[in-house]
This record gives C-alpha cells, sequence and structure tokens, in this order.
C-alpha cells in the first residue's frame, strides 16, 4: 500500500542503489528516480529517468510516497552553476514534491564536506557534534549545507520528519587513513534507515553519517534516531587498512581537516 512507498532520488548511484535493495528487502515498494536508468533494480520498483530539477517528473515519484530518501546529486566538487541547479535547486524541488504530496518523511544525503573545514584538534573533547556549523570545503559542500538548512526550513515550515546525514566514507573498501576516521559502515546506514522509518518522532535531526570508529572524532552520543546504534568500526572491520596506517605513526599525507582532499582540490573544478 501506500504507506509503504518510498521514492528514491539517485537511485543508479552508489548509495542510492543500496538503500533501494535494503528498503525491497524489508518489504517497502520502491519508486526508484535517476537521470540514468538503475543497473539492478529491485523486483517491481517503478523506475523515472530524469533529473531531481525537473518539478513534474518529481511530483510524480512524489505522489503517494510515505517518504522520500533524497541521494540525487553531484557527489563531488563540479562548476558552480552545476553545483547551483543540480544540488542546490534540485534539493528544493525534491522538498516542494513532497511537501505538496503529503510525504511524512524526507532523509536528505548531506555529507561530511559540509563541515570541511573543521579541524580536527579544534574538535572539543568529546568530539566534534553533528550539528557544528558548516565550514564548507568546497562549492560541493556549500550545497551540502544549503541541503541542511532547506530540510530545516522545510520542517518547521510544513512539519516534515527531516533526517539530514553528515555522511561521511560510505564504502566497503575505502581507502587512505582518513577513511579510518570517517567510514560509515554501509550495514550501519542500513540500520539507521530501518530504524528511522519506523520511527514515528517528527523532527528536524542533523546527525554523523560515520560508524563509531576508533579513530574518529566525531561525537556520537546523542543517538539520532531511536533503535539505532553504530555496530561498525573501521579499526576492526577493516583490518587490512588499519594494518595499512598504524595508528602509532603519522600518515604523512594525512590532513589535520574533516574534509581531507577536498580542503585542497581546485574550487569549481570537476574532481
Ligand atoms: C562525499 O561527500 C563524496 O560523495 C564521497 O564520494 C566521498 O568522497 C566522501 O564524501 C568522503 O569524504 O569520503
Amino acid at each position: 500500500g501506500a504507506g509503504r512507498t518510498v521514492l528514491v532520488t539517485g537511485a543508479a548511484g552508489h548509495l542510492g542503489s543500496r538503500s533501494a535493495a535494503t528498503l525491497a528487502a524489508a518489504g517497502f515498494e520502491l519508486r526508484l528516480l535517476d537521470v540514468v536508468e538503475p543497473a539492478d533494480p529491485p523486483a517491481g520498483a517503478e523506475v523515472l529517468v530524469g533529473s531531481v530539477t525537473d518539478a513534474d517528473l518529481v511530483a510524480r515519484g512524489c505522489a503517494d510516497v510515505a517518504a522520500v530518501l533524497h541521494y540525487g546529486g553531484i557527489p563531488v566538487e563540479d562548476a558552480w552553476e552545476d553545483i547551483l541547479d543540480v544540488n542546490i535547486n534540485g534539493t528544493r524541488t525534491v522538498l516542494e514534491g513532497a511537501r505538496h504530496a503529503g510525504a511524512a518523511k524526507v532523509l536528505l544525503a548531506s555529507s561530511n564536506h559540509a563541515a570541511g573545514f573543521q579541524h580536527r584538534d579544534s574538535a572539543p573533547p568529546t568530539g566534534l557534534p553533528p550539528t557544528c556549523v558548516p565550514l564548507a570545503d568546497t562549492y560541493y559542500g556549500v550545497s551540502k549545507a544549503a541541503m541542511e538548512a532547506l530540510g530545516a526550513l522545510y520542517h518547521h515550515r510544513f512539519g516534515i520528519d527531516v533526517l539530514a546525514l553528515r555522511i561521511g566514507s560510505c564504502t566497503d573498501s575505502p581507502s587512505g587513513s582518513r577513511a579510518l576516521s570517517t567510514w560509515f559502515a554501509p550495514a550501519d546506514l542500513d540500520a539507521m534507515l530501518l530504524a528511522w522509518l519506523a520511527d514515528e518522532d517528527v523532527d528536524f535531526r542533523l546527525a554523523w553519517g560515520i560508524s563509531a570508529n576508533t579513530r574518529g572524532w566525531f561525537d556520537l552520543s546523542t543517538t539520532p534516531v531511536a533503535g539505532y546504534t553504530s555496530r561498525h568500526d573501521a579499526e576492526r572491520d577493516l583490518p587490512e587498512l588499519a594494518a595499512a596506517y598504524p595508528p602509532d605513526q603519522v600518515d604523512p599525507e594525512a590532513l589535520p581537516y574533516l574534509g581531507g582532499p577536498f580542503t585542497q582540490t581546485e574550487l569549481g573544478s570537476a574532481m
């Protein structure tokens, strides 16, 4: 029924396709939206090919959904005009679609790069709070800060339950010493999503999408979603990566900012 239908934007992408599969396995009905056809959509999923900036298509995507998972957008630094259109206008278009359709919940895939210029040495001893001010490291990071601001606006104006996740490095096998701090185990994302979809709280929540990593420097003490707790730690779950970067040796490539290499990439240039 309608109460079990979820729209996933960016459904052909890395996180969108994974979340779609997770939700399908949990019994949700899926509607998938992306600029390209998803390669391997869950059986029975409805597919809409087009942009998150296309209000008519987004309206069709949002019709009768219980929730929207908004992953659609440019996932790294790019030209300002494109970031502005796809990521900022696109997010507003999706929130508008959700509001007009009466969708109760929207997940916004924000990023650590919204706060990429947070310096690890200035984090409090309890860790960097998920609500720290957005010190974006790129135009991409600015678009994620705008996404968070739009999410708060649509929660406070229209009562949508919005979860804005400042996602770290969410892949099965990340590389580099930074990921030992920023890793978000894909299984933690799955668990958080399922807990959030079952959670009847209505709020604007700004949370880290980062696992309980031994080398993390993030405050994970506030549970963003009832029933969710990280069950993963890069130190234990990625033993080869941990062994490649012994904790007692300084990695000469390591950068002190949360955003890592994004803090040095050329502004406005595709990565
Ligand atoms: C992001 O926001 C990117 O989408 C992803 O590709 C990774 O680079 C990630 O951040 C990260 O910081 O590791």
